[in-house]
């Protein structure tokens, strides 16, 4: 028992780093789980131990066990235990899954405008007292990530996001289904084509993370990370402006840029040019 809360207590240090709002309610759900498991495993093992031991063949003992039967009191209770741990399990989990916005699909006041079905990640009864979010495009070629701001002009290739503030994720697809991934945020969800999915969460810890795809979409798929930097808004205002006064062939170039998920290989110059053609073929129908 102090055995498996300790090792709920400790996981943390084999974990990324909790850097959004909803890190912590993630975290939070998967110590119980990990508290419970590790009770359940120490427990089995431990009545398995005993029994080898303690019921040990006497030396000279050839005859069979005590024939044993049924025994209802231990049937219902190895029934009633589980029960009520999946019960209990399944209504904080849905908790969770409510608090972090995961609401039905069908919910109403979607924002979007595409055919099909919306695909919503985002609070369903948000803190009234909480800013309004940051909307970010964000589209997903083979590849590469793309995020447009709110009031800029500029597609930009890295994802900077201000402390604190909440954000939301408009996400599209220009071809394959790709995913939004970046663990330390404990958030994950698909960009499928023909349609926007969404994930919202507010960024509380600063520092330089990744977005990787976790969707294999293709040869390159591994060279779908980009860097995610949590910052102060007046840091992140600032390098929206650097990035709006580069020319178009500067930000393709940084837009398709492996040597920052691989290091400088020799495949990364395949890459360049294959994230280079899609990324020109990308703008060009953009008009940019
Ligand atoms: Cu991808």
């Amino acid at each position: 028992m102090i055995a498996s809360v300790w090792a709920g207590q400790t996981v943390g240090w084999l974990m990324p780093a909790e850097a959004s709002k909803e890190a912590g309610q993630i975290d939070g759900l998967f110590r119980f789980m990990l508290i419970i498991a590790t009770g359940i495993f120490l427990g089995v093992q431990g009545v398995l131990l005993y029994s080898a031991f303690v019921f040990k063949r006497a030396k000279d003992d050839m005859g069979d066990g005590p024939n044993m039967h049924g025994n209802l009191r231990l049937e219902i209770l190895w029934t009633a235990i589980p029960t009520a741990l999946v019960l209990y399990l399944s209504i904080y989990s849905f908790e969770v899954f409510q608090l972090l916005g995961a609401g039905s699909p069908m919910g109403g006041g979607a924002h979007h405008e595409d055919s099909g079905l919306p695909i919503r990640f985002q609070a369903t009864n948000p803190d009234p007292s909480a800013p309004p979010p940051l909307v970010i495009g964000v589209e997903a070629v083979q590849y590469a990530w793309i995020f447009s701001y709110p009031g800029s002009d500029t597609q930009v290739s890295e994802l900077h996001l201000p402390i604190g503030q909440p954000v939301r994720m408009d996400m599209k697809s220009n071809d394959v289904i790709h995913a939004f991934w970046v663990p330390e945020f404990r958030l994950k969800q698909d960009v499928i084509p023909g349609r926007t999915t969404q994930v919202s969460f507010t960024p509380t810890k600063a520092g330089k993370y990744q977005l990787r795809c976790a969707e294999l979409c293709g040869a390159y798929h591994g060279g779908m990370v980009v860097d995610v930097i949590v910052e102060d808004k007046k840091d992140v205002d600032a390098w929206l402006k650097s990035q709006a006064s580069l020319g178009t062939s500067t930000r393709v170039a940084q837009l398709a840029d492996p040597a920052a998920a691989y290091g400088a290989t020799s495949g990364t110059t395949v890459l360049q040019s294959e994230q280079t053609r899609a990324l020109v073929g990308h703008l060009r129908a953009q008009g940019q």
